[in-house]
């Protein structure tokens, strides 16, 4: 049976900076990504999405803008992932260190491409254009993309795919 894993995640920009952390473990160690994680019963998916903020950076935030989401397929893997991806640049405080992150600024033309997911350098140009987007992307393994597809759209609606939109 199939299932499908709601996620967020969340890109910190601040004065012309990037926000990334490296991931110390789990899905996606060894990886520079933005934070986040699974959406827990009772919560919406923004608050799911400034939680994971705060665990795993201790920065706050008030409002986050949803700008993206992409499904995730993994060849002879039965669980979907369904990436809800928020953008802020008013956050509060200063990152810390966490279990699972370890926070760093970059500049936003040096994001380390060659150590994040693959698919993210076909994906951020949009985010950081302002541009809304959904996508989808077929992965063998971690490190192969198999196929996908990207598009942007004119209004969050457009976000609420349904669910067998693959
Ligand atoms: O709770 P956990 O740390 O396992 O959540 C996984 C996080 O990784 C979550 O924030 C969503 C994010 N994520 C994926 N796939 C990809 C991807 O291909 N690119 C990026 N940038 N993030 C991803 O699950």
């Amino acid at each position: 049976m199939v299932t499908t894993k709601l996620l967020t995640l969340v890109i910190v920009v601040r004065q012309q900076k990037i926000l990334l952390g490296w991931k110390k473990r789990g899905f996606g160690a060894n990886r520079w990504n933005g934070f986040g994680g699974k959406v827990q019963p009772g919560e919406t998916i923004e608050e799911g999405a400034k939680r994971e903020l705060w665990e795993e950076s201790s920065l706050t935030v008030d409002n986050l803008e949803k700008v993206g989401r992409i499904k995730f397929e993994f060849v002879d893997e039965t669980e979907l992932l369904d990436v809800h991806i928020f953008f802020t640049d008013s956050c509060k405080g200063e990152p810390l260190e966490s279990d699972e992150m370890l926070p760093q600024w970059f500049d936003l033309d040096k994001i380390p491409f060659d150590e994040m997911w693959v698919d993210d350098i076909i994906w951020f140009p949009l985010l950081l254009q302002k541009k809304l987007f959904k996508g989808y992307f077929k992965f063998k393994g971690h490190t192969t993309i198999l196929e996908y597809t990207l598009q942007e759209v004119e209004e969050l609606k457009e976000l609420e795919m349904e669910e067998s939109g693959f």
